[in-house]
């Protein structure tokens, strides 16, 4: 069975989604960040990304991990195109040119745009985001990444989705980088293709079904 090991409040979310929309069984083992902790080494310390049974798994300290089958992959898009390749559906590539193209898209999201779309959200959860310093970040960002939404805004242009006529794993992994960009309200309004193409993936079943357990987790 696929474990997923990584806390919803965290890039974790995506590979919750992506088990949600396969509609496959997983277990989750919670994992925290270990910053979020005051001493994360504690011995009644929850599992966190600095526990030697989670380094076990992933040397590099960071969630989300998955194992499947005894396959551990730690690179949360990449996880994702995994499983859809494993799973299949009409969330997976149809063919090796729809697969190019997701992997594509996949990293262009992860080199291009997640940089500055995560300065954004850690701006934000940090509560510095009306500090000078935290206005001076978010400008950065948003301006960094008005070139990126300018391109998506026209790949949008007479479609629906990323690739093909269908909601695919490009889309799920697309819109989870873009949401870390969600408080830039005018970034998105500029942009209205966008902001309509990131709706329709948050209306699904199973981002919300996602959203709600992230909701409902210890701080
Ligand atoms: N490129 C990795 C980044 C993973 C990452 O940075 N994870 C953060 C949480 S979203 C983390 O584990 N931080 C823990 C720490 O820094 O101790 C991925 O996309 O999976």
């Amino acid at each position: 069975m696929l474990t997923i090991y990584g806390v919803y409040r965290s890039r974790a979310s995506r590979n919750y989604w992506m088990a949600g929309e396969l509609g496959i069984p997983f277990k989750s083992v919670p994992v925290k960040q270990a910053y979020r902790l005051a001493d994360p080494l504690a011995h009644d310390a929850p599992i966190n990304t600095r526990s030697a049974s989670f380094l076990a798994i992933n040397p590099m300290g960071l969630i989300p991990a998955i194992e499947d089958d005894g396959l551990v992959l730690t690179e949360s898009l990449a996880n994702n195109l995994y499983l859809a390749r494993k799973y299949g559906g009409p969330l997976a590539p149809a063919d090796i040119r729809e697969e190019g193209l997701m992997g594509n898209w996949t990293m262009w999201a992860a080199t291009e745009v997640e940089p500055h779309a995560v300065r954004i959200i850690l701006t934000y959860d940090a509560g510095t985001e009306n500090t000078d310093d935290g206005k001076a970040k978010v400008t950065t960002a948003v301006t960094a990444l008005g070139k990126a939404f300018a391109f998506l805004e026209n790949h949008l242009e007479g479609r629906d989705h990323i690739v093909g006529e269908r909601f695919t794993v490009a889309d799920l992994n697309l819109a989870e980088v873009f949401r870390y960009a969600m408080s830039q309200t005018e970034l998105f309004d500029r942009h209205p293709k966008v902001k309509a193409w990131l709706g329709r993936c948050q209306s699904r079943p199973a981002f919300k079904a996602m959203m709600k357990v992230r909701s409902t987790e210890a701080e």
